[in-house]
């Protein structure tokens, strides 16, 4: 594997699942894999669990691991081509990323939406530059349009805790005060159609997902038929897609908020969500402690997912 962006870049998903078990059982068997490679890490958003579980899944694999914070630290950058840089970006991006990529072996990039041009965004103009100018591979630790290191995890996390062939997933809104980026539910929606779950997304009108991700998902915007029978429940906010809205907040409305009240709609659902999660905004303080939850598991399979993708790039690089 040469790229981590899309489902279709890890291939076929049950084969996927069952190297993350084995990976699980034994995470140092590959410790010769990664011996005088370098990981870069470049965040231009901040993290707790991707910067964690991603540099430790490295060092697993052996490897050395180097993380810059662009925005601490190191030159402000300019993304644009064509710009009189006169301002306060002392440093362009065309330069700067084929430097970063003198220094590594492989590059993980995490570039948060932008809300100022939406093309910019779903064009992916941030990640596509650091494929086509570090002549490296490069993955995704949350691009403008998708996170495919968390639903990896997710869907690691709910082939360990269903009890029947094909559960029930349903991705839920939920209010949140700030506007965040799609690319959580965009991956999730992505990866969940590409199982055969029952799979059902329920969001306020008007926070209607891009197609690219969601075409053939059943969407209800009822919350409460939706969560109906639901063996997992996925909540995370997102802001709005569709124009003139895109990048906005309509609402937040706290009747969407995860309560025991919704839960009990529920088969008993288990609870999930990516984390960082503000509580009694998107979940209450007792479902999210409850034993129902497992954003935790679901947090410690980030590094599983990320060895997998590593140990795969690594593989090709041999
Ligand atoms: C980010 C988001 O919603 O995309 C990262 C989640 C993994 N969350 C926040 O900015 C709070
Ligand atoms: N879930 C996730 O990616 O968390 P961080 O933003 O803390 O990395």
């Amino acid at each position: 594997m040469r790229y981590f962006k899309s489902v279709t870049d890890i291939g076929d998903l049950n084969e996927a699942v069952r190297e993350a078990m084995q990976v699980k059982k034994n995470r140092f068997a590959y410790k010769e894999l990664g011996r005088d490679k370098t990981l870069l890490m470049i965040f231009f958003n901040s993290s707790l669990r991707t910067r964690l579980s991603t540099q430790k899944a490295a060092m697993n694999l052996g490897m050395n691991v180097i993380v810059l914070d662009v925005n601490q630290g190191a030159w402000k950058l300019e993304t644009e081509r064509g710009v009189v840089m006169d301002g306060d970006k002392p440093e362009h991006l065309l330069e700067a990323i084929p430097v970063m990529g003198c220094y590594c072996d492989v590059i993980g990039v995490r570039s948060f939406a932008r809300f100022e041009s939406k093309r910019d965004d779903y064009e992916e103009k941030i990640f596509n530059q650091f494929v086509k100018y570090s002549g490296r591979p490069v993955f995704a630790m949350e691009t403008a349009t998708v996170h495919p290191l968390q639903s990896f995890a997710d869907l690691i996390t709910i082939e360990e805790y269903k009890t029947k062939p094909r559960p029930k997933v349903v991705l839920t809104w939920a209010p949140h005060p700030k506007a965040l980026p799609q690319a959580v539910p965009n991956s999730f929606a992505q990866w969940m159609l590409a199982t055969d779950y029952d799979f059902v997304i329920t969001h306020p009108h008007g926070y209607e997902l891009s197609q690219e991700f969601t075409a053939g998902a059943t969407i209800e915007y009822d919350q409460d038929k939706a969560l109906a029978g639901a063996d997992f429940v996925y909540a995370k906010n997102w802001s709005a897609f569709e124009d003139p809205n895109y990048g906005k907040v309509l609402t937040t409305d706290r009747n969407w908020t995860i309560t025991a009240e919704k839960m009990a709609l529920t088969n008993d659902a288990r609870f999930m969500h990516c984390l960082p999660v503000r509580r009694n905004m998107i979940v209450s303080d007792d479902v999210i402690e409850s034993p129902r939850s497992i954003v935790i598991p679901e947090a410690a399979n980030r590094e599983i997912s990320a060895q997998v993708v590593l140990k795969r790039i690594l593989e090709d690089l041999q």
